[in-house]
């Protein structure tokens, strides 16, 4: 029943017979104590390797927070803050990196510095971005939003939140590959957290299996979400134990990737998964 997918992220082809671990690598002021720039990449950088070193099997670095009601970023603030961090990292690792983002430039710039893969929470529908993917060996992740991050928790609404959402993704996936991405270079997100209710976030888990209806690998980031927060009552620094469960039932339900802040504890979790799996 499981699917298993052999997925091509730039030079590297990623095994998901296993669950694989994203990293989430924030670059942005608030992620880190302000001490200018330089000290900003340098404290990216180091966290970078960190987790890399508790077991992350693919980097997500990106500039421009896409939580609610997050401030919108300028192409040059984002561009000075990924580049450098990603440029470094490239000489230095040998696992793929992820660029968050979706501006067709921030990609364009972070694949030429060596980024093997797109995070795309607008699924490459911003005009030039499906140019860019299709004119690199980059791979892709489509994911899910309803709105954008500054108004998506307004009132979302949905007739039915997994058919919507797959139906969303399928017609993204079709768009990617008739403008020539391979499929075995695409994984599609149902996109946690944006522009969904409690309620819409917890159908789609419990109805995650159905995902594999779309034939793709695919990633699922529930990690300190505010889901989590509503189930727990806990602040977004008390969601660890709730985000383990998130992702361990994620990858029962059929996830081949889990994007986490907590890598070390995830890969933990996950090796109970898959001894019985
Ligand atoms: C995600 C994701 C992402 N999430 C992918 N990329 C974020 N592919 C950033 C909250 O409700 O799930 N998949 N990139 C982070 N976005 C959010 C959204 C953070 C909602 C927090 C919330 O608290």
């Amino acid at each position: 029943m499981t699917q298993h997918f052999q997925f091509h992220c730039g030079k590297f082809q990623l095994d998901l017979s296993t669950p694989l671990v994203m990293g989430v690598v924030n670059v942005t002021p608030d992620s880190f104590s302000d001490g200018g720039r330089f000290s900003r990449a340098e404290s990216a950088i180091a966290h970078a390797l960190q987790l890399i070193e508790e077991g992350a099997n693919i980097l997500d670095v990106g500039g421009e927070s896409t939580r609610p009601n997050a401030i919108p970023v300028s192409l040059d603030e984002e561009l000075s803050r990924v580049i450098p961090v990603i440029e470094a990292l490239a000489g230095q690792i040998s696992i793929p990196i992820s660029i968050d983002t979706y501006k067709p430039k921030v990609m364009q710039a972070a694949i030429a510095a060596g980024a093997s893969m797109v995070n795309d929470v607008r699924a490459l529908q911003e005009e030039y971005a499906l140019d860019v993917v299709v004119n690199s060996n980059a791979s892709v992740c489509l994911m899910h939003m309803q709105g954008t991050p500054q108004t998506m928790q307004q009132n979302p609404y949905y007739d039915d939140v997994v058919n919507d959402v797959k139906a969303f993704l399928q017609t993204r996936l079709d768009a990617c590959v008739k403008a020539g991405i391979a499929s075995k270079r695409i994984i599609v997100d149902p996109g946690f957290g944006f522009g969904k209710t409690r309620v819409h976030n917890i159908a789609l888990v419990q109805q995650l299996e159905s995902f594999a209806a779309l034939n793709q690998p695919l990633l699922v980031g529930l990690s300190r979400k505010s889901v989590l927060g509503q189930m727990t009552g806990n602040d977004v620094d008390a969601r660890l134990y709730a985000s383990i469960a998130a992702s361990v039932i994620s990858v029962m339900k059929g996830a081949h990737i889990v994007r986490v802040h907590d890598v070390k504890a995830t890969v933990d979790a996950l090796k109970v998964v898959q001894a019985v799996l």
